[in-house]
């Protein structure tokens, strides 16, 4: 799977950021709606001690279906080996959508040890449980699908809603709010992220760790909540579809959601403003 150099060459200008540990999950390598170039970017401006693949980093379920690889997917798995390779320990939790790689937990692939949940010690000694989190499906089954009904269908669907009432209108039928509906269904999918994080968060509480860290939902957040009088703390790393988040650990035990399109766009603008200077100056 290794090759000696990646097609999208490693970027070795510019600081590399370094942290305690970094998270990510949702990557879904193997679909179209993986943003690999902006999580290239990533991997080339941060390093930690520590890696956590949280789960549906490969989306079996599609290539399955339909098998989409392009190179830059390639170049993602190149650099998390390398980085295994340059020291980084790296602990992969398949997800639902790898979870072809449940069966090898416990076994260790060029440096990377499969897992299917791992507890993570803070640098200023919290614990945090570490998984995918797929594992809550069954409580929520009910809710589960409205957590995937997202902006861009609400929008399609008010879209949609035009052509339904001019047809209805042609027919004679009265106007009815396919929108309506669609409010309706985000924000029941607003309702199930937050009942999510709770259910997660009581599951951390009642094994008696500080915290828990995971992914799945493609919903970056970062939340308190209270168990029998301890205060329980729910972090989730987002996705690498949309959001295009990592959550990460700082020296001193401090974490943190970052958001990457961000982080890109502000390193953006800095470059401009130091090449501004730099043309004034001459
Ligand atoms: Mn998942």
């Amino acid at each position: 799977m290794e090759r000696q150099q990646p097609s999208i060459p490693e970027r070795c200008d510019g600081e590399r950021r370094k942290y305690r540990t970094v998270w990510i999950s949702d990557v879904h390598l193997g679909t179209k709606g993986c943003n690999a170039e902006l999580l290239i970017n990533f991997l080339d401006s941060v390093d930690s001690e520590t890696m956590y693949l949280v789960g549906d980093i490969i989306d079996g379920w599609r290539l399955k279906k339909k098998f989409y690889w392009p190179g830059a997917h390639n170049d993602i798995v190149w650099r998390i080996l390398k980085r295994a390779k340059r020291g980084t320990r790296i602990v992969y939790i398949p997800g639902n959508h790898d979870e072809m790689f449940r069966q090898f937990t416990g076994l260790n692939f060029g440096g990377i040890e499969i897992r299917r949940a791992a507890f993570h010690d803070t640098a200023d000694g919290r614990r945090l449980m570490v998984l995918h989190g797929d594992e809550f499906d069954a409580v929520m089954l009910s809710h589960r699908w409205l957590a995937f009904v997202g902006d861009a269908a609400y929008d399609l669907l008010m879209g949609a809603n035009r052509w339904v009432n001019a047809a209805r209108r042609a027919f004679d039928l009265p106007y009815w709010s396919l929108s309506k509906m669609a409010k309706h269904k985000v924000k029941n999918a607003v309702e199930f992220i937050g009942k999510y994080e709770e259910v997660v968060a009581r599951a951390a509480g009642e094994r008696g760790v500080d915290g828990v860290v995971c992914g799945h939902i493609h919903t970056a957040e970062h939340r308190m909540f209270d168990h029998k009088g301890r205060s329980i703390e729910y972090w989730n790393d987002g996705d690498w579809v949309e959001g295009c988040n990592a959550l990460v650990e700082h020296e001193d035990g401090r974490m943190e959601i970052l958001n990457w399109p961000e982080v890109v766009a502000a390193r953006t603008e800095r470059a401009q403003e130091e090449d501004a200077r730099i043309a004034e100056a001459a």
